[in-house]
């Protein structure tokens, strides 16, 4: 088993239509577990560092716009092979090609206000948690499930 961590945000949009639950439902349903989680406001700063791959994009400066725009919820995912799963698990960047069942394919029609963030891969994951997370944040703990699950 390769147990990983990943990175996971929740849109602004996210936050706004009330649907922090249901996404968050989705993850723990999944067997995947929350090891950190805070609901914030991202800084200008933050978001240039998070994609910082996407600037000279003609969507960045509207992403960053949109990113800072109100409450995220930030958390860090713990579980086997999480950061392919979670990707897996989200669907495409353009919510309207997204595969049903997944979390984009299931609740949005944009590719901007796409409801989740997840690190692409371990590098980034650990890069990107960093930012929003100091290390004593990131809690280690069992679920009651965990025996079922592994
Ligand atoms: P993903 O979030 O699926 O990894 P990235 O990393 O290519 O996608 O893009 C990061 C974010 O930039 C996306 N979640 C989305 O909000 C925004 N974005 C990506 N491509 C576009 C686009 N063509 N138009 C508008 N926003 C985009």
């Amino acid at each position: 088993m390769g147990l990983e961590k990943t990175f996971v945000m929740l849109k602004p949009s996210t936050v706004a239509r009330a649907m922090i639950g249901k996404v968050i439902c989705r993850i723990e349903d999944k067997g995947l577990k929350i090891v950190a989680m805070k609901l914030t406001c991202i800084a200008k700063e933050e978001a240039a560092e998070l994609y910082a791959v996407h600037k000279g994009k003609p969507f960045y400066d509207a992403l960053v716009q949109f990113i800072t725009s109100g409450p995220i919820v930030a958390m860090v995912i713990e579980g086997d092979e999480a950061v392919k799963v979670m990707r897996k698990f989200i669907g495409a960047t353009n919510s309207k090609e997204a595969e049903a069942g997944t979390i984009r394919g299931d609740f949005a029609l944009s590719n901007q206000k796409n409801v989740i963030h997840a690190s692409d891969s371990v590098e980034n994951a650990k890069m990107e948690m960093e930012i929003f997370f100091a290390p004593e944040e990131i809690l280690s703990y069992k679920r009651a499930d965990d025996n079922w699950i592994y």
